[in-house]
């Protein structure tokens, strides 16, 4: 929802325009335009200041911030709605509202305006508030170039913030300027006769819209202790307030439109972003697909190329003559190969005592070099082993003799053996 701030200093006409307003529009106006209070003390408070008004008496002064605590709604019959808060500022303070030193040191601002800076910086449509009498009743020249100076100042920072917020100063109690209304012929001409700087720096090119209303057109003068003084006259009018009403709704409809405008923009881009995401994704599966088809393939052909491989190994003489020249070579190892053994018992002549002796024959089939042959005499779980190592060509023959007549003794128990060759 579009916000409004109506931004004015002390004395510049808020609450008696704000409740004259929002009183106007508790019924809807013609254009459609309906004030909603937000709440229960926005419609006290707007009660309490319309009966002050028509008992001809004016609101006692607020405090800052006071006003910023009423919220309405300003709502059309066609939906249009802007969020509105009164920012009352003292005229010092109208600068900081929107000085960058202040934002950029917020510790440095007392909470309350604070609270009234954001709003105002962050506000769609921004409404401040001028009372004339600041410039042309101002007999004080210091006084006056500093009133316009913080009013250029703020207006200054409204445009550059950035924020492209819609800016109208709004000339308040106009009933009482109608002397200058008549010698300027239009408001926007008073303001460059009044406030030359702000008229050429914001208003001459419209850039800044300029209004001019009058919350209390009938007024009539009392004495009051003797002197005289203009107060209210009961049932008074208002001028202005249906132009105005009109703006806000004209700026909140160009607020909506480019915040809807903004909102399709980046829907669009979201929308484009997800589409291209997609794209690549696709893309990615594409070449995911393609480089696993091309790695299969590539397996398959190294598959292929191995069994063709396989195929010439087996087909070709390569191996055959490999194990060929093993064979013309002959073996690399001496292979012994026990042709004959056999043993037999050796007397020592004397009865209690015998030997064993074990003979054979090895050959050797393998390449030339040391064949070893062992045996173990064996007796009651007891072994004796002996060996020779002996030297022996490709095919040639070794006969081997062992004996052994210290343990085997007495003819108790059998006697085993065994011969190998390695
Ligand atoms: N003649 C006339 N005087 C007004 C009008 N609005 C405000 N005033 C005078 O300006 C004074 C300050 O108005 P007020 O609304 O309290 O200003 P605020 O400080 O901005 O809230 C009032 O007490 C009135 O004397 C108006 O429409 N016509
Ligand atoms: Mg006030």
């Amino acid at each position: 929802m579009p916000t409004v701030a109506i931004i004015g200093t002390e004395g510049s006409g808020k609450t008696v325009f704000i409740t004259t307003l929002a009183k106007r529009l508790s019924v809807e106006n013609k254009l459609g335009a309906f004030m909603n209070p937000q709440d229960r003390r926005t419609v006290q408070y707007i009660e309490k200041v319309w009966t002050i008004l028509n008992n001809s008496e004016w609101p006692a002064s607020t405090s800052p911030g006071e006003l910023f605590e009423l919220e309405w709604t300003l709502e059309w019959r066609d939906g249009l709605r802007v969020d509105i808060r009164l920012v009352d500022c003292a005229g010092q303070d109208l600068r900081a509202l929107f000085a960058d030193e202040q934002a950029a040191n917020p510790e440095g601002m007392p909470e309350q305006l604070r609270q009234l800076a954001d709003y105002s910086r962050a506000a769609n449509i921004v409404l401040l508030m001028v009372n004339l009498k600041d410039f042309i009743g101002e007999s004080n020249d210091e006084r006056r170039t500093s009133n316009e100076w913080a009013l250029k100042y703020a207006l200054d920072l409204l445009g550059s913030n950035g924020a492209g917020a819609h800016i109208a100063l709004v000339f308040t109690q106009i009933d009482q300027y109608q002397e200058v209304l008549r010698e300027c012929s239009d408001w926007k001409n008073a303001a460059k006769k009044y406030l030359p700087y702000v008229y050429g720096a914001h208003l001459r090119d419209d850039r800044v819209a300029t209004m001019a209303v009058a919350s209390v057109v009938d007024t009539q003068v009392i004495l009051d202790n003797g002197s005289p003084r203009r107060v209210p006259t009961p049932k008074f009018r208002s001028t202005g307030m249906g132009t105005m009403v009109k703006w806000i709704g004209d700026q909140a409809k160009a607020v909506v439109e480019k915040q809807e405008a903004e909102a399709k923009h980046e829907a669009a881009i979201r929308e484009q972003k997800e589409q291209d995401d997609k794209r690549v994704q696709a893309a990615e599966q594409r070449r995911h697909k393609l480089t696993s088809f091309l790695k299969r393939i590539g397996g398959l052909a190294i598959v292929a190329v191995l069994l063709i491989k396989g195929c010439t190994w087996l087909t070709s003489d390569s191996p055959s003559k490999g194990s060929r020249e093993r064979e013309q070579q002959g073996p690399t190892v001496p292979e012994p190969n026990m042709v004959s053994k056999d043993a037999r018992l050796v007397g020592t002549g004397a009865l209690e005592s015998f030997g064993l002796e074990i003979w054979g024959r090895v050959r050797n089939d393998g390449a030339d070099g040391n064949v070893t042959i062992r045996c173990e005499f064996i007796q009651a779980g007891q072994s004796w082993p002996q060996y020779v190592t002996v030297r022996l060509a490709h095919g040639e023959y070794y006969d081997f003799h062992f004996t052994d007549r210290t343990h085997l003794w007495q003819n108790s128990g059998q006697v085993q053996w065994k011969a190998w060759a390695e």
